[in-house]
């Protein structure tokens, strides 16, 4: 049933996609047209979502059929203070999804990182009881997703709580509920919201340790009959990893737990390798030599990038049947968080759009095979 509804969204949301030409219009190729499987997002920032970067705006309602805030709805942002909630830029974002016809998915509920300060702690700063942090847990899932009911299509409910190793995190959420907190996020978010889709969403997935502990945990959820409808992997890489063989066998693997799969946070880094993951706290110092191409990608450097992200969607291809959703993490490369993450002022090109807004070549490649330019 959850299925059919989620296709039949897909369908509307399909056709929203495709452009049918009148005689005598130019009509411009919209990437997501050549993605007939599974929507195209995109992670947009707050200039985009209030409508102010007038150049990604319109890259995004000419090419992408889905949207996540890149930070707008994390806890400190939407709810900074106990009892204040700051809706207007969240509001602003579900917006401009829908104005503009796109599939929005709400990221995210419970994260350790970017998590308000208070959440923890009571009034003197001592950390909270558990009974405490699970009511604010599910105050806080309960109240953001009543708000965009029926308009938010999914939510990743939980994100990054699982170590490369497959354990857990030693988060504050895991020191003070233990790993109960996750099925607890879940069933929260199952009941405010019974037809939003429920993620957990991680990167560095194709670490074999990594991949058993979300295994682990779909299963969990699943004999409970708590629902979750997908993992995310998130899906920031580097010209030498991941690794695809594990990359593969981790979709493999979330797919045989009977979920389905998204790749969420897309972006490949062109630059040396200082970080595998994208824990977004372990930063590095800057160095010139970390940072080889402030003027321009070098187009031997740049083949090898397109040819890994032709790579990469050869794979989503391949399990198209089980993709839901591919998103790219960012608009343009000028966007990018990579360009000061894991070293601050670095000149990044990860994303599928660059500087002057060109679609990049391992697209412009696929919209010529569907015929689309
Ligand atoms: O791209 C986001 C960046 O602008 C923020 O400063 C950062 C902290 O909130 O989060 C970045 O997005 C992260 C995402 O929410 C979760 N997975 C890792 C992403 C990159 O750090």
């Amino acid at each position: 049933m959850k299925k059919f509804l989620f296709l039949s969204v897909s369908a509307l949301l399909l056709a929203a996609c495709s452009s049918k030409p009148k005689t005598a219009e130019v009509v411009e190729p919209k990437l997501c047209d050549a993605f007939p499987d599974y929507t195209i997002g995109v992670a947009l920032n707050v200039n985009q979502s209030n409508e102010k970067d007038a150049e990604g705006v319109a890259i995004v309602k000419q090419h992408f059929n889905s949207i996540v805030p890149e930070n707008c709805m994390k806890c400190e942002e939407i709810h900074p203070e106990e009892n204040t909630y700051f809706w207007d830029d969240a509001d602003r974002f579900v917006k401009f999804g829908e104005d503009n016809n796109m599939q929005i998915i709400g990221h995210c509920l419970i994260w350790h990182s970017q998590c308000a300060p208070w959440f923890f702690v009571d009034a003197k700063g001592k950390q909270v009881k558990p009974e405490v942090l699970k009511q604010r847990m599910k105050d806080h899932i309960t109240t953001v997703m009543t708000r965009y009911k029926g308009r938010i299509a999914g939510w990743d409910v939980v994100n990054e709580a699982i170590l490369d190793d497959g354990s857990y995190r030693p988060s504050p959420f895991y020191q003070i509920l233990g790993e109960e907190f996750i099925p607890w996020a879940f069933q929260c978010a199952m009941e405010a919201d019974p037809d939003a889709e429920l993620y957990y969403n991680d990167y560095s997935m194709a670490q074999p340790g990594k991949r058993a502990g979300v295994v682990a945990l779909v299963k969990k959820l699943k004999e409970r009959g708590i629902r979750i409808d997908a993992v995310g992997m998130q899906s920031h890489m580097g010209m030498d990893h991941p690794s695809w063989e594990e990359f593969e066998a981790s979709i493999q693997a979330f797919i045989g737990a009977g979920v389905d799969v998204q790749f969420t946070e897309v972006d490949m880094s062109a630059l040396p390798t200082v970080n595998f993951g994208a824990n977004v706290a372990d930063t590095e110092e800057y160095s010139a030599e970390l940072n080889p191409y402030p003027d321009a990608l070098p187009d031997s450097v740049s083949a090898e990038w397109n040819e890994r992200m032709t790579t990469f969607l050869n794979i989503v291809d391949k399990y198209a049947k089980n993709v839901r959703r591919v998103t790219a993490w960012g608009v343009t490369d000028a966007d990018s968080w990579k360009n000061d993450w894991p070293i601050k002022g670095r000149t990044e090109y990860p994303l599928w759009f660059d500087r002057k807004g060109q679609m990049k070549p391992f697209l412009v490649e696929r919209m010529k095979k569907k015929g689309l330019m």
